[in-house]
This record gives C-alpha cells, sequence and structure tokens, in this order.
C-alpha cells in the first residue's frame, strides 16, 4: 500500500506540483507531464492502456489553474482552459521522478539484474513439463533466463516439435530465413557452418540481421556418442574483464562496424548484408548484446586499411578470453535437453564429431525476440505473485 497524501501545492509559478506524502517524503511532477497524463476518458482510452490526446493538443508551457486534495488517497487539478484531471495517489508515488524511484520502477520493468558466471555455472535446471503446466515454473524459467542468460529444460519428448510447443508457451517464436524451427544436422551442401559435423568456435547467432535473435532454444533429439559437447560462455562477463584488462580492444570492438553476410536458400532465398559492433554497448558503456559469429562475418569489410591489423588482434584478445578455461562451460546434451540461453549475451559452441552416412547427431532450433519473453515473464509474474 502507497502512503496518503498530506499535502499538495503548486511550486515554480504553477509549472510544478509538489506532493508531500503522510510518510514524510515528497515527489514533484512537472505540469506538463500531469496534464499529458490526465487519465480522463477524452485524455486516456482505458480500454488500449493509451493516451488520446493528441501532442499538438498539448501545451508544453502549461501551468495549474487550481489545485485540490480529494481524499488523501486522490488530487484534482484544474488547468486553465477549465479541463478537469485527477491522479490517484498510488499512481503518482509509482512515476515519482526522484532518482531512486525511477531505478525501482526500471528495475521493476527491466530487470536488469545479472549474475555474472564463468567455469564454475552451477547450470539451471527445469523439467520442460513443468514449465509447460506450472505458471510458477515457467516464470522462474524465464526469470532465471533473463539473470543467468542460460537454463536447461529436461525431459522433453525426442521427437521434432516440441518447440512448437514452447513457442506456444510463451507466444510465439522468431521466424527467420532458416525456418520457423531448424535442424541442426549433418547436411550435404549445408547452406550454414552449424549444418556440418565441424567445430562451432563461440558465436552468437545471426549477427546478421539487424535485430538478431534475443533468446535461442536448442532441443536434443538425437546426440552422437562421439563429439558434438557444447560449450557456453558469459559474453557479458567476459566483456567486463576485457575492458578492466585491455580497454583499448574493448574500444575497438565496441566501435567498429563489422559487416556480416549470409547469402542463400532455405526457408526462402535470401541474401541478407549488416554491419554490428561486436560488443554493442549502452550509453553507460556497458555490454548490451554480443554480435558475433566468425562463420558470417563478411570478406568485405569497411574500414580504411591500416585499422584492419589492431581489430584481428582487439578480436583475437576478446577470443582468447572467451575460451579461457577460467570462463568457458562445458558440457554435453542428452537427448531430450532443451537448452534455452539469451543469445545476446551468451556464447555458443560445439565441439566438432565424426561424420557418418546416417544421421548421429540431431538438434532442433528456434528463436524468440526478447520482447516476447520478456512479455511473457510480466505477466506470470503477476499471475504468480497475486495468486500467492
Ligand atoms: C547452431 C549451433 C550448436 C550445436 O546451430 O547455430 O550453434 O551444438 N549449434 O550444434
Ligand atoms: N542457424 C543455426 O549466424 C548464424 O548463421 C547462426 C543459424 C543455421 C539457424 C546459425
Ligand atoms: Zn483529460
Ligand atoms: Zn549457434
Amino acid at each position: 500500500m502507497s502512503p496518503g497524501i498530506q499535502k499538495v501545492e503548486a511550486l515554480d509559478e504553477g509549472r510544478f506540483v509538489c506532493v508531500e506524502w503522510e510518510d514524510g517524503g515528497e515527489s514533484r511532477y512537472p505540469c506538463v507531464w500531469l496534464r499529458d497524463n490526465c487519465q480522463c476518458p477524452l485524455c486516456f482510452l482505458p480500454s488500449a492502456g493509451a493516451r488520446r490526446l493528441l501532442f499538438e493538443d498539448l501545451d508544453v508551457n502549461i501551468v495549474v489553474k487550481e489545485i485540490a486534495l480529494t481524499d488523501r488517497k486522490k488530487i484534482s487539478i484544474t488547468w486553465p482552459d477549465e479541463h478537469t484531471s485527477k491522479y490517484e495517489a498510488e499512481w503518482l508515488k509509482k512515476r515519482c521522478f526522484s532518482e531512486e524511484a525511477r531505478a525501482v520502477m526500471q528495475a521493476d520493468l527491466f530487470l536488469p539484474e545479472r549474475q555474472y558466471w564463468g567455469s564454475d555455472l552451477q547450470l539451471p535446471k527445469i523439467p520442460f513439463e513443468e514449465i509447460m503446466y506450472s505458471d510458477e515454473s515457467a516464470y522462474k524459467w524465464l526469470y532465471t533466463l533473463k539473470k543467468v542468460g542460460i537454463v536447461l529444460l529436461t525431459g522433453a519428448a525426442t521427437r521434432q516439435g516440441e518447440l512448437i510447443k514452447v513457442g506456444h508457451r510463451i507466444g510465439f517464436l522468431r521466424l527467420t530465413f532458416y525456418g520457423p524451427t531448424w535442424q541442426v544436422q549433418d547436411k550435404a551442401d549445408a547452406n550454414n557452418v552449424a549444418y556440418t559435423t565441424g567445430k562451432l568456435c563461440f558465436h552468437t547467432d545471426y549477427p546478421v540481421l539487424q535485430h538478431p535473435p534475443g533468446v535461442q532454444f536448442l532441443h536434443c533429439i538425437k546426440q552422437t556418442a562421439a563429439g558434438g559437447e557444447s560449450e557456453v560462455v558469459d559474453g557479458f562477463h567476459v566483456s567486463n574483464k576485457l575492458k578492466e584488462q585491455n580497454p583499448e580492444a574493448y574500444q575497438i570492438l565496441s566501435s567498429t562496424a563489422v559487416d556480416y553476410a549470409d547469402v542463400g536458400v532455405d526457408y526462402c532465398d535470401f541474401a541478407v548484408h549488416c554491419k554490428q559492433r561486436i560488443i554493442d554497448m549502452d550509453s553507460k558503456g556497458q555490454a548490451v548484446r554480443i554480435n558475433y559469429n566468425n562463420a558470417t562475418r563478411d570478406t568485405v569489410f569497411d574500414i580504411p586499411a591500416e585499422k584492419v591489423r589492431p581489430f584481428y588482434a582487439a578480436l583475437k584478445e576478446f577470443n582468447d578470453l572467451l575460451n579461457s578455461a577460467e570462463h568457458k562451460f562445458t558440457y554435453k546434451l542428452k537427448p531430450g535437453d532443451i537448452v534455452t540461453f539469451d543469445n545476446w549475451r551468451v556464447l555458443h559452441g560445439r565441439q566438432s564429431y565424426p561424420s557418418c552416412s546416417e544421421v548421429t547427431r540431431h538438434l532442433e532450433g528456434a528463436y524468440a525476440d526478447w520482447d516476447v519473453v520478456m512479455s511473457r515473464l510480466r505477466l506470470l509474474r503477476e499471475r504468480v505473485l497475486n495468486s500467492n
């Protein structure tokens, strides 16, 4: 329960409204924001949870004409044109502009907490069946996926189609040029290095797409006796290490736009080209997405010749850190396992395995967007927390 309102007054010639809370705290709201967020049926469409008010009808220099405290749970503002807006205490409290209150709201919305790991990873495991029927388990799955970056679902059937069910559980899967789901196995005239028996060094999938898939699912249907082990590494943790140990390499990888290319035929024919920085960072310099697949890094490289070798040297430093025993975690998928991981954060690889005329190893893969996964996570959280 949020505290009630003690007192409300206009400040700064009516440009701000100051709310004094019963618990002694104080919040200041700019009037232009208050008017913009009027919750009346003319200004807001509750069935869509969206603003009806047009920006052209908003006066950015608006001031209050009158303010009243209706009861301790609501304030009412009359604007110069006699339009009236009412705001609930709880609604206002959540939207307080103080740094602390904003941090609480942002954490609630985006769950930015990260648990970094290295070779010490305790791979989180949940039975596949549980996430399918229990909201609590599904919530735990997605919450852990966001925080740790990887969760293993165990005990799925060893046939194609289980990932379609996972897609329905979260909402929907991300379609790409490799199809709604795709079969990782040794193929003649493979249109991707993943479809061979070769080793795959640490990579994120699909940096050739402008918006690479945020989440990846790999369902083990058949596993080879020899080879084919999986490797994962926490790309955000390693990026932090690189920044500490080799700021110049970090600077190069987080600023150089690398060309990627993928041309071929699968779901349909494709000729995809894109530029990505290998380490994408936010405005605070924190890594937010790794875009690195050595196989699809283009032969075309759009940087001046003298910058090429320093770039390779920086990438070598990053690659070495990814592969250090301290950072990487090795495991082997069993038939029925579905590894789910943050494809923006976790780089993955596999050991080579012997080629054979028959199929000895078969994974089915699929992608989802973080928008869809986070949306399901928020809805599950609401349901799980409200039912307890
Ligand atoms: C892939 C991939 C891993 C594996 O298909 O992109 O990384 O274990 N596969 O085959
Ligand atoms: N597959 C596994 O970036 C990539 O090419 C990743 C994609 C073929 C769908 C591989
Ligand atoms: Zn209104
Ligand atoms: Zn991959």
